[in-house]
């Protein structure tokens, strides 16, 4: 018998790539997308695997519809990856982010359990848990402490998946991931901003890039990496919760510093704070500045971290680094600003 995955938020970064890794293997793929006026499908496009997916419409926010999308797919196994993902539209939309983040995932625990509760079941478990971070580096022991909105919509997330576990025997696993990114990133995300908006910058299409906290650092890895860890917490005998990361961290100046240096300008930095500006050391022009306005209430200032675990009991590795990473995104970015291609 085929295997069957279903991928809720198969629209997104991760879900595009976790469903070219399981198409790869064999897999009957089903994703999940929500109904709206114009569908977005770019990322599965780009990766050439549109045409293979076969799509069912699903909310986490309506109950009824995910038992129904559960008993028509009968899965073997389900990632549950959707979700409001963007950590500053959280303090915007806290309890909206609560509802899908948190309530979300235990409609669709609950449909699995009434269905068939032998479906392995994966969270998107994120490093936003650690938040104001308790221990550095940080891995599967360290306690939670969630800096938003966001981050405390995912543990309610992250412990409901634990008890259904605990509770009725689920095959049930966390993958608590830190910040993955990749040239289908959103553009929203730090990376990606910073890579569509300097290439825009450095062409002549866009006067500055403007962000808000330089210091903030990150464990920055490659979503193709990760999606790898997740299948792999999915084949083993029993769910548990695993940490996915590089174990290496950098700030967000570094990541500018790093973005702007392959497109030819090394960047000269002023002032401090919000009155940074960033200058090609080459010409003069002010490619980055800074704007308090992209700040948030409250920051998490440090993640890294130690994947141990995940390399002991899954054999799983970051293979991609750093500055391949930002090599990569870069790169992308300026071919597609170039040929008039960025999604909108
Ligand atoms: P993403 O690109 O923002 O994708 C989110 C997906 O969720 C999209 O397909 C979106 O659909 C869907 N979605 C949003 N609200 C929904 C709802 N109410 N009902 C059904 N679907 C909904 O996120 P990602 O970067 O791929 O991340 C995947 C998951 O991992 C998320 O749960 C995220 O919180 C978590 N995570 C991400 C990272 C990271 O660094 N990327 C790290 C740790 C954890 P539309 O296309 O219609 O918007
Ligand atoms: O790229 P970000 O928006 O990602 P953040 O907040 O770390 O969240 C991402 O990773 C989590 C895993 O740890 C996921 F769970 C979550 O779904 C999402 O994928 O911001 C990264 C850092 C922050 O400290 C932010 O304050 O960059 C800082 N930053 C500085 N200037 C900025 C900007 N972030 C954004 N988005 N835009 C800026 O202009």
């Amino acid at each position: 018998m085929q295997n069957r995955a279903l991928i809720t938020g198969i629209t997104g970064q991760d879900g595009a790539y976790l469903a070219r890794l399981l198409l790869s293997l064999g897999y009957q793929v089903w994703g999940t997308h929500r109904r709206s006026s114009s569908p977005n499908t770019w990322r599965l496009r780009e990766l050439g695997i549109l045409e293979k997916i076969r799509f069912i419409p699903m909310d986490l926010l309506e109950y009824s519809n995910i038992q129904r999308v559960i008993e028509t797919v009968r899965p073997n196994e389900v990632y549950n990856l959707a979700a409001q993902s963007f950590v500053q539209t959280s303090f915007e939309m806290p309890l909206y982010t609560g509802d899908v983040d948190g309530l979300g995932v235990t409609r669709i625990l609950e449909a699995v359990r009434t269905v068939d509760s032998t479906i392995h079941f994966y969270q998107a478990s994120t490093s936003e848990l650690f938040g104001k971070v308790h221990a550095i580096p940080q891995n599967e022991a360290t306690p939670f402490h969630p800096r938003s909105p966001y981050g405390v919509g995912k543990l309610y997330a992250h412990w409901i998946t634990v008890n259904y576990r605990e509770s009725y025997g689920m095959h049930t696993s966390c993958g608590i991931l830190f910040n993955h990114e990749s040239p289908l990133r959103g553009q929203e995300f730090v990376t990606r901003k910073v890579t569509t908006q300097l290439a825009k910058v450095i062409a002549g299409k866009q006067r500055i890039l403007e962000v808000g906290n330089l210091e903030a650092r990150r464990d920055w890895g490659f979503a193709g990496d990760y999606v790898d860890g997740m299948w792999r917490m999915l084949q083993r005998s029993h769910g548990d919760d695993f940490v996915l990361a590089t174990g290496e961290t950098h700030s967000v100046r570094e990541f500018i510093d790093e973005a702007s240096r392959h497109a030819g300008h090394e960047i000269e930095w002023d002032g401090v704070g919000a009155l940074a500006v960033g200058r090609s050391r080459k010409t003069g022009q002010e490619l980055v500045r800074v704007n308090p306005e992209f700040y948030r209430p409250a920051e998490v200032d440090l993640l890294i971290g130690d994947p141990a675990k995940a390399t002991q009991e899954l054999g799983w590795k970051a293979s991609t680094r750093f500055k391949s990473l930002v090599e990569m995104m870069m790169t992308a970015d300026m071919r597609r600003v170039a040929e008039g291609t960025l999604e909108a």
